[in-house]
């Protein structure tokens, strides 16, 4: 494959959601590398002070280079060329992709954190040794209290709570029907749509015991996708005959449309007023082009906005990351010719899903120096 060399480290734990989601992609595509934990005395010496934060996954290439963010892992690898190219080529395939790969790895933060922390007693000693490991149990005991912390501003609370419930329950049926006929959520091979999937349902809700029993019990094919992600390349047994490649013709398979169904059924309304307001925040402030987007890189949100999960109530947190994960979906909109947007909005429109994009805005968020940054246009 390409270019790319062995002896990439990859800094990150066996129980964090975006390390899994760099590691299947790299076990997927074949790529060799060494991972290691962030409590190596290395991390802190060398790698926090370039990044300005601590956070994982890191990858160091060969060369020394640092990259940071999920995304951009993935990207540099697909600039240097991989077996099984995760964008598809053709809009449609691409922008649901997208949309799908936002659910998992933002909206179902819900999901992954409700399910890891709301049974603590019932997995108390796996969660323990997972957070001790590479350090003591008085620093695990530190960081699990702080990730606890987190609950609340993701919109789960005890009146949520069954909600997540039944919309976890609800995507595993959506996912064990659609995986009675295909290997990954587009097809033969993956897409970036099941990168984002597999970080919440590999590390929290397919690993901790109370959800992964759950997902074996309910839904093993999910059970054997999550197998499947992880595995070195295509493990594809099941379905013999299967070429990897993506769904033909643009077009999205019939059994994954119920999913995006699923997912403008609960992003909505909390997306809209997420992105209202940005649009107030960048108004008020006027940001300048590649200003960090908070104050400090390890605070990640702007602000807490009053919304709703499902029809109840929720304050959460506004992270503008999510613009930097959807803009590259946007950007593909703006570049299509009339009749092919108006195709692939016609789609997205089928499912509630026409305003996931955000479109007309004179910002949006990059990436400068490992931190995540306005941009103006
Ligand atoms: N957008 C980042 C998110 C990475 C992230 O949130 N990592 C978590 C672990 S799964 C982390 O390092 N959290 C540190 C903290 O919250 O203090 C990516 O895609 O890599």
């Amino acid at each position: 494959m390409g270019s790319a060399r062995a002896d990439y480290i990859l800094y990150g734990l066996p129980h964090s959601l975006y390390t899994g989601k760099a590691r299947c992609y790299l076990r997927n595509q074949g790529i060799s590398y060494l991972e290691r934990p962030p409590s190596e005395p290395r991390f802190a010496e060398r790698i926090v002070p370039q990044l300005g934060r601590s956070i994982i996954p890191v990858l160091e290439t060969p060369d020394g280079e640092l990259i940071q963010d999920t995304i951009d892992i993935i990207d540099y690898f697909e600039r240097l060329g991989v077996p099984y190219p995760v964008y598809p080529g053709t809009p449609l395939q691409r922008i649901v992709a997208i949309i799908i790969e936002y659910y998992g790895s933002q909206a179902m933060l819900k999901h992954a954190m409700h399910y890891r922390w709301s049974y603590l007693e019932q997995q108390e000693a796996f969660l323990r040794h997972a957070f001790a490991s590479g350090t003591d149990a008085a620093t695990a005991a530190k960081l699990m209290t702080r990730m606890q912390s987190y609950l609340p501003r993701l919109g789960v609370t005890p009146e949520t709570a069954p909600l997540i419930e039944r919309s976890y329950e609800r995507l595993l049926e959506i996912l064990e029907t659609h995986f009675t006929e295909q290997p990954y959520l587009l097809g033969g091979r993956p897409s970036t749509a099941d990168y984002g999937l597999i970080g919440p349902l590999f590390a929290h809700l397919g690993r901790d015991p109370v959800p992964a029993q759950i997902m074996k019990l309910r839904s093993p094919r999910v059970y054997r996708w999550v197998e499947r992600m992880t595995a070195p390349g295509l493990d594809t047994i099941e379905y013999p005959g299967t070429a990897a490649e993506f769904w033909p013709g643009d077009g999205v398979p019939p059994s994954l449309e119920p999913l995006l169904l699923h997912v403008a059924e609960e992003i909505f309304p909390e997306l809209d007023d997420k992105l209202a307001f940005m649009d107030a925040w960048v108004e008020a402030r006027q940001p300048a082009d590649a200003e960090p987007v908070t104050e400090k890189p390890h605070h990640r949100q702007l602000g807490t906005i009053n919304t709703q999960f499902r029809g109840a109530s929720v304050e959460v947190g506004v992270e503008p990351y999510l613009l930097y994960l959807l803009q590259r979906g946007s950007d593909l909109l703006d570049g299509l010719d009339g009749g092919e947007r108006e195709r692939v909005m016609g789609y997205l429109q089928r499912f509630g899903l026409k305003r996931v994009l955000p479109q007309g805005k004179s910002y949006t968020v990059g990436r400068r120096d490992h931190i995540e940054v306005w941009r103006r246009f």
